[in-house]
Parts: structure tokens; sequence; C-alpha cells
């Protein structure tokens, strides 16, 4: 199987827990988001919509992050706890929060990167100020707001087991706090225990730490060229 990805990207790192959870082996191909993405090329031989990630099986590409994780494990284990089979009404409740993940939550994360911290460095934007930054936080914070009163009294997002809802939405959710510097102690103490508990989690922790390199790496591009904007 062939994977293209980043580990910046959320639905990518989602792919590379599923696809190390069930053992499966795979050729990775590490794409440059926009720098790779928006080319001719990457749009002709690996996705015409120009997103990662994407998978090839058999000759045949596969995208979509929600799509590629359900076929890997109906694929290889469909038991998985993950996403089990045996169990319709369970996987119908996670399908629900990989859907409130993508419709809501993420519509609202992915605007308030880019405004408030990346369109400098990655489109050549100014930063998003005044009301329209308010509005972007606020629009972070109602989404957080809603998970944590979910997570209330729970380990997990549909209780005692981890599922492919935490997953997806633990990937959204680690990234956004970080770089928008987010207190989570106090305000969204459930998030909180529950980033920590997911994170037990061998695999999640490790590409969770890499991440985290990516994170200080874009930190210090941000604050290069903020400092060659004063000189
Ligand atoms: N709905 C898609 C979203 C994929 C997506 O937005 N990928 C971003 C990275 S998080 C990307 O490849 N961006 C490249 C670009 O905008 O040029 C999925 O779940 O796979």
């Amino acid at each position: 199987m062939k994977v293209w990805g980043n580990n910046s990207s959320q639905p990518s790192r989602t792919i590379h827990y599923v696809l190390q959870k069930l053992s499966i082996e795979y050729e990775f191909h590490n794409v440059q988001l926009i720098k790779d993405t928006r080319t001719e090329e990457f749009k002709k031989d690996v996705n015409p919509r120009g997103k990662v990630p994407v998978i090839e099986i058999d000759g045949q590409k596969l995208t979509e992050s929600t799509a590629i994780a359900r076929f890997l494990i109906n694929k290889y284990d469909p038991e998985n706890e993950l996403y089990p089979s045996t169990d319709i009404f369970k996987r119908a409740k996670i399908d629900e929060w990989i859907a409130i993940s993508n419709e809501s939550y993420r519509p609202t994360f992915g605007p308030a990167y880019m405004g408030l911290v990346f369109n400098p460095v990655l489109v050549g934007k100014p930063l998003v100020e005044g009301d329209e930054a308010t509005q972007l936080m606020e629009g972070v914070k109602n989404n957080l707001k809603d998970l944590n009163e979910n997570l209330e009294g729970k380990k997990f997002i549909l209780g005692e087991t981890m599922t492919l809802a935490d997953i997806f939405i633990f990937n959204e959710v680690v990234f956004i706090v970080d770089i928008l510097d987010i207190e989570t102690a106090g305000t969204y103490d459930n998030i909180k225990a529950w980033l920590e508990e997911v994170q037990l989690d061998p695999i999640i922790k490790d590409i969770t730490e890499e991440l985290k390199h990516s994170i200080e790496g874009f930190r210090e591009m941000t604050k290069t060229k903020e400092e060659a904007k004063d000189d």
C-alpha cells in the first residue's frame, strides 16, 4: 500500500495511527502541505483536489480520511474496538462524532489557526485582527466548550473505550490548543484529562511528539518572519 500524507495534517495523523494500530505495511510519501499539494503534478498523479491523506491499494487511489479509516478497519480488522462492526449503533455514534468534528469543529479550527497564526508564513496574507480575530477565537472556544461538556464523567468520547472518534477529534484538538496557546486547565478540565488519556496510547504519543516538534519549528518560522518585518 502507498500512503501520501504529512504529520502536520490532522487527518493524515489519524490515518498514520490506524495504519500503525492495525500493523499494516505501507510505503510512505511525505508531502509538503501547500508547496507540493498545490502543484499540477500532485493533482495529476495523486489527488486532483490537492489534499492529503491519500492511499493507493491494488493500483486504486482512495482519498478522504474518514473513508480511508473506515476502509482500513473494514478490510484489516473489522472487530477492532476503534470501529466495531458487530455493534452497529456504536458505529453510528462514532460516525456521529466524526461528522461533528468535520462539520462543526474543523470549520472553525482551520480558519482560526490560519487567520491567527499561519496566514503570513503559509499563504502570504496578513494576520486577522480586531473583531474578526475575536470571532475566530470565539468559534474555537464554543466548540471546545461543547466537547468539554460531552466529556463530563467519561474517559473517552463514547465512554470507556477509545474509538476512531477520539482519534479524529484528538488530532484536531491537540493541535488547536497548542498553536493558539489555549489553557485547558480550569476552563476545559475534561478535555485536559482526555488529551492525557488518549496520549497513553504509545502510537498516538509518538505521532503527537513528532507534531510538537513541527509546532516548535512553525513558531520559529513565525518569529523569524516577524523579526524580519521589524528590522
Ligand atoms: N476532508 C479531507 C481534508 C483533507 C485536508 O484538508 N488536507 C489538508 C491538510 S490538513 C491538505 O492536504 N491541504 C493541502 C492544501 O491546502 O494545499 C480529509 O478528511 O481527508
